[in-house]
């Protein structure tokens, strides 16, 4: 499946009219739309079993188990992880970023220890170092941006330091489109004896990324943003950090033996799986990393990156916007402004043309303060975008100029 209008034909929210247009959807990096095999797997699932998994003996709750497991087995073969047992499920990156911060950071980490990080984060990788650090007595150290937004390993060598304890760094920015190299970042930081947490949320849907080559520590994303549903997303680890990480739920299943006043884990990924999991979610993600497959990364890649760097092309030539972060190479996102109209009023009127973006800090205050912005606009791509998207994107730019000079005059 390789032509833009089969992939199209497998979403069917493209189906159907917004204020009297058709649904142009550019707003993947905060959520993609679902494809039909990740629809059909999560309600065969729900419809034809339901149960809970590595609890009961009956047909139902072993096939349960058996879906939930081979879906980690997708998860572990889309990120090139050594084993299953790497992959955990959680609800998303967020959380995956505080059990890296709860559960391994708060327990490694010393006071005068330092924790590396960017201005680009998003919030949910540096709130929970902040917090690490304020338990911990470690300090945030910030490798600076150079102007264009891109993230110098000069500047990551710099930054380093003996006491840089982990280093925690987005692969690709949600806001800039910027890809940082984050291979050479994980063996600079491994030379100073720090641990790799990499934030791929825009990248795993966007990239091919093999763990095994990045040689990060720790990488966590959102099913979401890769066609599965809300709910569900992964923290991968290497084993033996799995191994000093200590769980951030404590209950059922995720136990070796409890007796009255103690008790002992089971191994990875049980032990961070505790209570009853997303079975459904996990199952929705095992059908989206396999749809995604079909594909090829390597496809999903070129076609996103042409579609950005074309997107900031055209954005670029237009009076009176502003485009953010390097023309290339990027992502599949562009956050722009519109001189004189507040983002939000921008999404309005895009709203109205059938055009779906995002505006706002896109929770990353940090980084709208860097760019001396309190907010953007912001349109990502998925697969299922094609150059009539672009056309779009700039439709609704014109008819936001033409209504906003209307308005002031
Ligand atoms: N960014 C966006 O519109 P969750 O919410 O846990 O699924 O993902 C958090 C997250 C972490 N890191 C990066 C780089 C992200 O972009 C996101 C989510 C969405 O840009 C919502 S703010």
């Amino acid at each position: 499946m390789t032509t833009l209008t089969d992939i199209r034909s497998a979403y069917p929210a493209l189906r159907q009219t917004i204020n009297g247009h058709p649904l142009t959807y550019l707003d993947s990096a905060a959520t993609a739309l679902k494809p039909t095999p990740v629809i059909e797997a999560v309600t065969a699932y729900l419809r034809e079993n339901g149960a809970s998994v590595h609890r009961s003996v009956h047909t139902l709750a072993e096939r349960a188990t058996e879906a939930y497991e081979a879906a980690r087995a997708d998860v572990a073969r889309f990120i090139g992880a050594a084993a299953p047992e790497t992959v955990v499920f959680t609800r998303g990156a967020t959380e995956s970023l505080n059990l890296v911060a709860y559960g391994y950071a708060r327990r490694h980490l010393a006071p005068g220890d330092e924790i590396l990080l960017t201005p680009a984060e998003h919030h949910s990788n540096l709130v929970p170092w902040q917090q690490v650090a304020l338990a911990t007595g470690a300090r945030l150290v910030y490798v600076e941006l150079e102007p264009d937004g891109q993230l110098s390993l000069e500047a990551v060598r710099a930054a380093l330091s003996e006491r840089t304890r982990l280093v925690a760094v987005t692969q690709a920015s949600n806001v800039l489109g910027t890809i940082n190299p984050v291979a050479e970042i994980a063996r600079l930081a491994h030379a100073v004896g720090a641990v790799v947490v990499v934030d791929g949320a825009q990248s795993v849907p966007h990239l091919p990324v093999d763990v095994t080559a990045l040689d990060c520590d720790f990488l966590a994303f959102s099913g979401h943003k890769l066609g599965a549903p809300t709910g569900i997303g992964i923290l991968y680890g290497k084993p033996e950090r799995l191994e000093e990480t200590e769980p951030l739920l404590f209950g059922g299943e995720m136990i070796q033996l409890v007796e009255r006043e103690r008790s002992t884990w089971a191994d990875p990924p049980a032990k961070f799986e505790g209570g009853t999991p997303n079975v459904a979610g996990a199952i929705g993600l095992g059908a989206a990393v396999r749809f995604l497959e079909g594909i090829g990364m390597a496809t999903v890649a070129a076609h996103d990156r042409e579609l950005a760097e074309e997107a900031y092309r055209r954005l670029a030539a237009i009076d009176g916007v502003r485009v953010y972060g390097p023309p290339a190479p990027r992502t599949g996102l562009v956050a722009f402004n519109i001189e004189g109209v507040h983002p939000h009023d921008v999404a309005q009127v895009f709203d109205a043309e059938g055009i779906a973006i995002r505006a706002g800090h896109h929770c990353a205050q940090p980084l709208m303060r860097w760019l001396g912005v309190a907010a953007t606009a912001r349109a990502s791509f998925g697969p299922y975008n094609g150059p009539d998207d672009l056309d779009a994107l700039v439709r609704g730019i014109l008819a936001t100029k033409r209504y906003f000079s209307r308005g002031s005059r």
